[in-house]
């Protein structure tokens, strides 16, 4: 792609995101996109979170998949809805795009009532997803303990453009010489001002530390609508 093109298709996504977060703003809906390696925790974190926050809230999934149904699969089993965007089909199969996205949220904002929050699993990929707006108010890397200390180092955007890290597998940290502290450390010295709730999906632990943050998100989002 020539400079000039790429220039145009950057400025259309981010037209497009600007439209998302508008559009989410009116509904006083909050939305949240998880960006991690593959096999960090995103789906089991997201069945915990929904089975937990259901009654409370409505909420919907956009499932971003390379090839398969099988998370939007075990979403559904919790009776919230979730659309799947397949995105081996669409030419860019390492990350959800802003076209995408608006496609599911105008879908999903026709709900009555329409959703108080709305998830995206994206891709698993700690490159490509980091690099796109999709009109949500939070990135949030889920990093889970096996990955390794150094991947703020490595990944440097994720951690940049993301405004939590949720630290998952705690339970096998004796395992894997893990070092929280320098985690924190490398990944505050790319992004100081990124939050941090160490769990174990697995265990339950830090999950109701994760639901607080989402319910005080959310409150901003409610605050800023109603303006
Ligand atoms: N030991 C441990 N395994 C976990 C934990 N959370 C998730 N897993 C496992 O990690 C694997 C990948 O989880 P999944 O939710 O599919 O990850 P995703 O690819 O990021 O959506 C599964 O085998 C989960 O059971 C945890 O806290 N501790
Ligand atoms: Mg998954």
């Amino acid at each position: 792609m020539d400079l000039e093109l790429s220039r145009k298709v950057d400025f259309r996504h981010e037209e497009i995101a600007s439209r998302i977060k508008e559009k989410l703003y009116k509904n006083g809906t909050l939305c949240l996109n998880f960006i991690s390696s593959p096999g960090s925790g995103k789906t089991s974190l997201l069945e915990r979170t929904l089975d937990a926050l259901k009654e409370t809230y409505n909420l919907a999934v956009i499932e971003g998949d390379p090839e398969t149904d099988r998370d939007a699969r075990r979403l559904e089993k919790l009776h919230v809805p979730v659309i799947l965007i397949n995105t081996s089909g669409t030419g860019a199969s390492c990350h959800l795009s802003p076209a995408e996205i608006e496609q599911a949220v105008d879908d999903l904002l026709l709900e009555t009532p329409p959703p108080d929050i709305i998830f995206i699993e994206n891709v698993g990929n700690l490159v490509c997803p980091a690099a796109y707006d999709l009109g949500e108010h939070h990135k949030v890397l889920l990093f889970s303990v096996p990955e390794g200390c150094d991947k703020p180092a490595k990944y440097p955007v994720a951690f940049r453009e993301s405004d939590l890290v949720l630290i998952n597998k705690m339970d096998l940290a004796p395992y894997c010489d893990f070092d929280l502290e320098s985690l924190k450390k490398d990944a505050l010295s790319v992004n100081p001002s990124l939050e941090f709730i160490t769990m174990s999906i697995k265990k339950g632990d830090g999950l109701l530390e994760w639901f607080s943050w989402i319910e005080k998100k959310l409150a901003e989002v409610r605050k800023q609508a109603s303006k």
